[in-house]
């Protein structure tokens, strides 16, 4: 684990290998503030099937992308009638005004209402991996899906988040977290530091 000076000071980031060519960092922050790269990096949009916008994290991503997003998203076919990305699947569409270059839009699971939160929870994360792969992205963050409205506990979500991330991170240099509560935090780098730490 090595913790960065200055500007990592104020983002709390922490950051942890994976493999010799890749690293998981864990910051605060708010993401839609974020990008490493700005030609070859995502940030991860926790939507809803309809992915036509909506409050939390994807409200503020909408806002910040400008309208171009909410255009580019009611041009994604939708696979049944209303519903363009179902839960635990990804697609991705340019980022427009915000810093990152891409949006990889997922959806993760309710907790309360889903007949296999995990699995839907680890189909998010390692479905939205999968497209950056495809699109031969390098950087790419991640908010706590399903953590805001969809209710998920964190420490919960921490574990299947970065287990998932550790299996499925071969080809990309960083996978951030970019979290917005400290208790989010905290669950997360505590997790990270049980997985990740030998
Ligand atoms: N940067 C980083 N994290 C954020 C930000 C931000 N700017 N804003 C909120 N968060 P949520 P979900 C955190 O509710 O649970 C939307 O209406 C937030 O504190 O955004 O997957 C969609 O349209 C929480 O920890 O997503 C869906 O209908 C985390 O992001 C539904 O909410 C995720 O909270 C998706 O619910």
């Amino acid at each position: 684990m090595a913790s960065q000076g200055g500007y990592a000071e104020a983002q709390k980031l922490v950051s942890f290998a994976l493999s010799p060519t890749s690293a998981l960092v864990i910051q605060k922050g708010d993401i839609t503030k974020w990008s490493v790269d700005g030609s070859s990096d995502a940030t991860v949009n926790p939507a809803n099937e309809r992915m036509l916008g909506g409050g939390g994290a994807d409200g503020a991503i909408h806002r910040a992308a400008g309208p171009e997003l909410l255009e580019a998203c009611y041009k994604v076919p939708e696979v049944r009638p209303g519903i363009r990305c179902p839960t635990g699947e990804a697609r991705i569409t340019p980022g427009f005004r915000l810093p990152a270059s891409h949006v990889i839009h997922t959806v993760g699971p309710i907790y309360d209402a889903d007949s296999n939160p995990q699995a839907s929870l680890k189909n998010a994360y390692r479905n939205s991996l999968m497209v950056a792969k495809e699109k031969k992205l390098q950087y790419v963050a991640f908010p706590a899906i399903s953590c805001g409205v969809y209710g998920y506990p964190y420490d919960e979500a921490a574990m299947i988040a970065i287990s998932t991330i550790k299996e499925s991170s071969d080809g990309l240099k960083e996978v951030h977290f970019v979290l917005f509560s400290d208790d989010i935090y905290n669950a997360w780098l505590s997790k990270a530091k049980e997985l990740l730490q030998q």
